[in-house]
């Protein structure tokens, strides 16, 4: 596979001469810059193209080509928003740029609770806790109803909870949730944004009587408006599963499962409609089979995120290192190397470790975390690639 990085762009701490120093091959990256909505012209598609070549590299993928609000709960003025898209999509095709991840979660793109969950030997990693979640959405946001969505055993520790939380962990609990996970991957909240919470609440509030099968409907019927654009310009749309893969806040979330990925591909059935196996995500619910998973839908898979997850019985999760956890990605690459081997992946998030905290990385981000993963899934590959030479496997 092809041996990708997400790099947030000239102004990522980051530098393009360090990837290249890695053995990083492609760039996956975004126009950061350019409001949601708004048309990517061809020029400056071309200019951060051609900056990434001059350093030897490929742009690979664009995470992400962000879906708008309102083409996802169907708003007055989704057509003009999907036309926009289409001619974002035209341009990157034009310039060569054609495998294209977004995802279709409504409000809000990933979620974690604690930024910095310690390991023992000091580094840290991302974690979810569904206690804290559940407060951030009976206590912070105060959602109406929400309590009907948890268990009395739930509820009872978030009251405890609510005894002795500080001002600052509420602070930091907000930040973790809707904004520091979601600025920098052109989410709705950035930093600095007056009243997160009030900004969060209004958002939801668009949502009111969409229920799943109205947002398969919406997604079904952005897809079908811009397949001609791809299927002209062979361009690839990859959907990012939900991160976590289940319902939150009173929201749909339709990619989550077997069921829900086998719906979205065969609703459009076309090539250029593919899917991002973001082993993260998919591992971080207990349902998911990831391997058996990757079997299935290797054909219509045009991107992958080698992450794994440790699931706790209480459904927290915690990411885990990238040979461990119920990802299984040693396996991931035996199948994918199998079906696809020009296929791009890219490590998904690291550890903190080394002196990545003091960079103020994005959370999961990191330099040193990814650059170890990077190098663990570059020796697997290696092994795998020899076991296919040998016809072993
Ligand atoms: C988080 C990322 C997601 C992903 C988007 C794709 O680390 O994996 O934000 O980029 O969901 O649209």
């Amino acid at each position: 596979m092809e041996k990708t990085w997400r790099w947030f762009g000239k102004k990522d701490k980051i530098t393009l001469t360090m990837l290249r120093q890695i053995g990083v091959e492609g760039i996956v990256t975004a126009l950061h810059d350019i409001p949601n909505g708004e048309i990517w012209s061809f020029e400056a598609i071309t200019d951060l193209k051609q900056y990434i070549e001059s350093f030897g590299l490929r742009w690979s993928v664009v995470e992400s080509l962000p879906v708008s609000e309102a083409i996802k709960y169907a708003g007055a003025d989704r057509d003009q928003l999907i036309d926009n898209y289409k001619v974002s999509l035209a341009n990157l095709g034009k310039a060569g740029v054609t495998t294209v991840c977004y995802n279709f979660m409504p409000v809000i793109d990933w979620i974690r609770t604690d930024l910095e969950y310690k390991w023992e030997d000091g580094a840290s990693s991302l974690c979810y806790d569904s206690v804290k979640f559940a407060y951030f959405d009976c206590l912070i946001l105060k959602r109406k109803g929400a309590e009907k969505d948890y268990t009395t055993e739930e509820l009872a520790k978030v009251y405890a909870l609510d005894k002795k939380i500080t001002e600052t962990e509420k602070e930091q609990l907000i930040d973790a949730i809707i904004v520091k996970t979601q600025g920098f991957v052109n989410g709705n909240i950035k930093e600095g944004d007056q009243n997160p919470v009030a900004i969060f609440n209004r958002l939801l509030k668009l949502y009111a009587g969409i229920d799943r099968n109205q947002l398969r409907e919406n997604l079904k019927y952005f897809l079908t408006a811009i397949m001609p654009v791809c299927d002209e310009w062979n361009v690839s749309m990859c959907i990012h599963p939900d991160d976590p893969p289940r319902q939150v806040l009173g929201l749909p979330r339709i990619v989550t499962n077997e069921e829900d990925i086998a719906w979205l591909l065969n609703a459009v059935d076309n090539p250029h409609n593919g899917l991002t196996f973001c082993a993260g995500s998919l591992s971080s619910g207990i349902h998911n089979d990831v391997p058996d998973l990757a079997k299935k839908f290797a054909e219509r898979t045009c991107f992958v995120h080698l992450r794994s997850a440790n699931v706790l019985p209480d459904g927290n999760f915690i990411e885990a290192g990238h040979l461990e956890g119920r990802g299984h990605l040693i396996e991931l690459v035996r199948i994918f190397e199998n079906v696809n081997p020009s296929l791009p992946f890219r490590v998904d998030h690291g550890r903190l470790m080394l002196d990545d905290a003091e960079k103020g990385y994005n959370p999961g981000y990191s330099f040193h975390g990814r650059m170890f993963a990077l190098a663990q899934m570059d020796g697997v590959m290696a092994t795998v690639k020899d076991e296919i030479n040998k016809g072993i496997i």
